[in-house]
């Protein structure tokens, strides 16, 4: 990226993700991830690892979007029932459709749930709030009940170094304090909503569990 992060185009790539009938544009939904990856590359090396991952899974739906049968992964809900209708998601363990969009995806919807509670969090903070105290509750309470141990421990190392709250409201690049708190008041129903929209397709179709 080489202009800087913003919230507010964050924002603007979920408000773009939703269509007027309520599906889900996986093109914007996947650049609102590659703002908050930008975002993440200029925390330091520690969250490299998170980075990495949130870019591979970006890469997989990419491909999907680009690939031959590109027109099914216009929204979520045209890339679900085509890959459903089509056998290509591994619905009990991993096998013969390894990284399906399905299952990629969801990943990326399970990170979305965090980010809402942390923005959350971080909106009704008070100035002595730790971050990082607001990073792993909003974890515990969502992500983390689907990592292993071992990343689990990664990631609580990886919250031990993260900037402060008036950092984080800075660059937010979204102005002095109040801007920020209401920016954000404003952007969490948005992100809720493209969160609720994914989790009731997924779930009306036994997609919750995918491997
Ligand atoms: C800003 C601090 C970032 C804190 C991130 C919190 C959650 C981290 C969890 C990350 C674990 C990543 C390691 C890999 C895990 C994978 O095994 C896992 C499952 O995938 P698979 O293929 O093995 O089945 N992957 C995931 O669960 C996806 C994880 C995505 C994590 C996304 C973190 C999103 C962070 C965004 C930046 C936050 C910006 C907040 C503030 C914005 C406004 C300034």
């Amino acid at each position: 990226m080489a202009d800087t992060f913003s919230l507010q185009k964050v924002l603007e790539a979920f408000r773009s993700s939703m269509s007027e009938n309520k599906e889900v544009y996986i093109k914007y939904y996947i650049a609102g991830w590659q703002e908050l990856v930008s975002f993440m590359n200029s925390l330091g090396n520690v969250f490299s690892f998170i980075s990495k991952d949130v870019v591979s899974k970006i890469q997989i739906l990419e491909n999907f979007i680009s690939g031959e049968n590109g027109s099914y992964y216009a929204t979520i809900q045209s890339m679900v029932k085509y890959e459903l209708e089509n056998d290509l998601v591994d619905l009990i363990k991993r096998d013969s459709h390894p990284e399906s969009g399905c299952r990629t995806l969801l990943r990326l919807h399970r990170a979305l749930r965090w980010l809402e509670l942390f923005l959350e969090r971080l909106r009704t903070s008070s100035e002595d709030s730790k971050t990082s105290v607001m990073c792993s509750d909003a974890y515990n309470e969502s992500l983390a009940q689907h990592h292993p141990w071992l990343i689990r421990k990664a990631v609580g190392v990886a919250f031990c170094v993260l900037p402060g709250r008036d950092t984080f409201f800075d660059v937010m690049n979204a102005g002095d304090h109040t801007q920020v708190v209401a920016l954000l008041g404003e952007s969490l129903p948005l992100i809720a909503e493209v969160y609720q929209i994914t989790e009731d397709l997924y779930a009306k179709n036994n997609l919750l569990e995918l491997p």
